[in-house]
């Protein structure tokens, strides 16, 4: 009698742990199929961007050491906290590689600083004391709307499109000093690092010990006419992976004239030392032109490089794609 008992009570246990055992899996399943929560991804106004532009050129040329210079950082810092950024600006001096002490500020942004996830989304704000590929007042400073207004004025829009529709990811934006006063191309002894010193002196110091994101994103030079963005060598040895994300996002939202599956030569920018100093993956989103001068856009580094070579169709194409891709996180 007692055997039976113990048989019988064994088999009910078996069958109360098979049912329990089933009903667990089910809701398991079931909390695995709710969770994915698929945010609207907002529309990038490009109107809104093109005034960040203007905004920035209406200052003047945003030399290192200028008063311009100076205002624009303010315009930059107060700009993001009033999108609800908590802002951080990173000042030192560094060297010119003609020996010019430059004070340098790094402006930074960021979203939900508490997230552990993050993408870091960059782009230089200074620009060029010379206009080296000019052949008038080539000592003289450039407008830079497309080189260094143009990266800086599309990330200012997904700021503020952050602001109204939030994210759970975390977003830091970074506004790169002194990257555009290196060394004349064709110099004698041509020092490669006298560019980029923003973000060379940031990724050995970042403005937070032991920061880390998922990956970057740097904007050079996304506004000009018909521009073709190629798989960039420096983007495709260090973060191939992200270069497909963008571009077959950019590609199926419509922009496959902008985003070109073509692999180009790596080049000297910010991205590179981010790579290779501070280890994120991060690629880089700038006009290839295989005509010109030196294989950017036909303007670089001349008096030329004004709001009237900045197109609101190739802005679009850029920040749609990015922030189509932030969304999608
Ligand atoms: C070189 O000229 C090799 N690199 C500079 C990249 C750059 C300048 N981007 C904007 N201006
Ligand atoms: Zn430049």
């Amino acid at each position: 009698m007692v055997q039976i008992g113990i048989i019988r009570n064994s088999v009910i246990l078996f069958i109360l742990f098979f049912f329990l055992s089933c009903v667990d899996k089910q809701q398991v399943k079931k909390q695995i199929t709710i969770t994915p929560v698929k945010l609207n991804v907002p529309k990038f106004n490009v109107d809104s961007a093109y005034s960040y532009i203007q905004k920035q050129v209406d200052f003047g040329p945003r030399v290192p050491n200028s008063r311009e210079h100076e205002e624009c950082a303010n315009y930059l810092v107060t700009t993001l906290q009033r999108f609800g950024a908590s802002t951080t600006v990173q000042e030192a001096v560094v060297n010119r590689y003609d020996g010019v002490n430059m004070n340098m500020k790094n402006i930074i942004g960021s979203f939900n600083p508490e997230s552990y996830t993050r993408i870091l989304l960059c782009a230089h704000w200074d620009t060029r004391f010379l206009a080296d590929n000019d052949v008038v007042d080539v000592t003289k400073p450039i407008m830079g709307a497309n080189d260094g207004g143009s990266g800086v004025g599309v990330l200012l829009e997904i700021a503020r499109q952050i602001q109204t529709s939030p994210l759970e990811i975390g977003v830091d934006i970074i506004f790169f000093d002194v990257e555009d006063q290196g060394q004349p191309n064709g110099e004698l002894n041509t020092n490669s690092d006298s560019w980029c010193l923003g973000s060379q002196y940031w990724s050995k110091n970042p403005h937070e010990t032991n920061y880390f994101a998922d990956y970057g994103i740097l904007l050079d030079m996304v506004a000009g006419e018909n521009a073709r963005f190629t798989r960039e060598g420096v983007s495709e040895k260090f973060a191939s992976r992200i270069v497909d994300k963008v571009w077959n996002m950019g590609r199926k939202i419509g922009f496959s004239n902008f985003f070109v599956d073509e692999k180009t030569p790596g080049i000297i920018d910010d991205h590179l030392y981010i790579n290779s100093i501070i280890h994120i993956p991060t690629i880089n989103i700038v006009e290839y032109d295989n005509t010109t001068h030196n294989r950017f856009n036909k303007h670089h580094h001349k008096h030329s490089d004004n709001m009237n070579i900045i197109d609101k169709t190739t802005l679009n194409a850029v920040g749609q794609t990015v922030l189509e891709v932030l969304y999608n996180e």
